[in-house]
């Protein structure tokens, strides 16, 4: 398996990119998977929305089942890394580990904060506009750039199927004093919003005196494979799928800073307070939050030496089953993409399908270890 050189690694993000993504507060980076990856995790929804879990290992959050749930509300799975190797293969990639942490400027690292198994059927309603960090980073301290989204798409995504959009620039509201937190920011409906979905994003820029005609959105079409980085603070949503057939999946990975500590000036908030060890205490859970890449004995500022660096006991586990390539391997090849794909020669025969051959190796791979132990 190919794997990213620490040079091609260091150089992964330019200047040009860095300042877009300091302006905006979102920048779009092409070929983070293999478009054939996608293709079969976009397939592999199916299962987990039919809640068959190659892992045997619920999510932690499992919105909209079969014949209960409206056939138009967004389809989302929170923490499916726990229930497939297929998602954790990226949700626990060090290479984008080490990508948001380089935009980020963490010298400590990057863990794992949630991940987002996304599904917009053809039909089905927006996502209300909101920022992240109401959601994640208010949990934490220090709480600024705590957090960072990678939305990947594993469907081209664009207008016409409810692609992702952001009010431009938004991520520098709050400093402007017009806070995240409170109403607007945590009650906009995830799971299929009607009417304009923008309104929270427009609430938030008039109590800094912006009017709507000033707030600038940005629909943007993601190809299949790229993702979307966007920072904790800026607005963002989705309008409905109005496409009669294209589906809009797509997998988001929230990361955190890998030093954050919980805050403890006030009460937690219950999804991430389930994850809190004890009244009080501060200290981030491995289980929970495994760490994703971090400098090898994480002293800050350490610079990263080849071959050296941290990541979780699953993420080893996946890398010995090579579902995961290290980061600094032996060859020096180019990658064309950030998470290597799999070698795809058995399932490209006419007829094959990519998905069930891409399934049938990682269920294999998995039962293997059980077997083993
Ligand atoms: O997929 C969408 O439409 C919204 C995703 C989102 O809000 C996020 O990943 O932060």
């Amino acid at each position: 398996m190919r794997a990213i050189r620490p040079s091609a690694a260091r150089q992964l993000w330019t200047a040009a990119e860095r300042a877009s993504f300091q302006r905006d507060g979102f920048i779009l980076k092409h070929n983070i998977i293999s478009a054939a990856d996608a293709r079969a995790l976009a397939l592999h929804y199916e299962d987990l929305f039919a809640g068959r879990f190659p892992t045997g290992i619920y999510p932690d959050e499992w919105h909209w089942r079969e014949g209960i749930s409206l056939p138009t509300a967004v389809r989302e799975i929170v923490n499916g890394w726990k229930s497939s190797p297929a998602v954790a293969r990226i949700a626990l990639s060090p290479a984008l580990g080490f990508a948001a942490a380089d935009l980020l400027g963490w010298p400590s690292g990057s863990r794992l904060g949630q991940d987002d198994v996304l599904w917009k059927p053809a039909g089905s309603g927006g996502v209300g506009y909101h920022v992240d960090s109401a959601y994640i980073s208010d949990q934490f301290q220090e709480r600024d750039d705590s957090s960072v989204t990678i939305w990947i798409a594993l469907d081209d995504a664009d207008e016409s199927n409810g692609a992702v959009e952001y009010a431009v620039g938004s991520h520098r509201w709050r400093l402007m004093n017009a806070t995240n937190s409170g109403e607007s920011a945590t009650t906009s409906s995830f799971h299929g919003s009607e009417g304009d979905v923008a309104q929270p994003a427009y609430d938030a820029a008039s109590r800094i005196g912006i009017k709507p005609p000033d707030v600038e959105l940005r629909t943007m079409s993601v190809p299949i494979g790229s993702a979307l980085f966007h920072s904790q603070d800026v607005w963002h949503g989705s309008r409905n799928n109005g496409h009669s057939t294209r589906h809009r999946r797509a997998l988001a990975i929230h990361l955190l800073r890998r030093n954050v500590r919980f805050r403890t000036d006030r009460a937690p908030d219950y999804i991430y307070g389930r994850y809190v060890m004890g009244k009080g205490r501060e200290e981030v859970g491995e289980a929970f939050f495994p760490i994703t890449w971090a400098p090898a004995a994480a002293t800050v500022e350490e610079s990263v030496s080849d071959g050296e660096y941290e990541r979780s006991e699953a993420a080893r586990e996946l890398e010995r089953r090579g579902l995961i390539a290290p980061l600094y391997g032996e060859e020096e090849k180019e990658e064309e993409t950030l998470v290597p794909p799999f070698e795809r020669s058995d399932v490209e025969e006419e007829g094959a399908d990519p998905a069930k051959g891409l399934l049938e190796r990682l269920l294999a791979r998995w039962s293997e270890r059980e077997a083993c132990e």
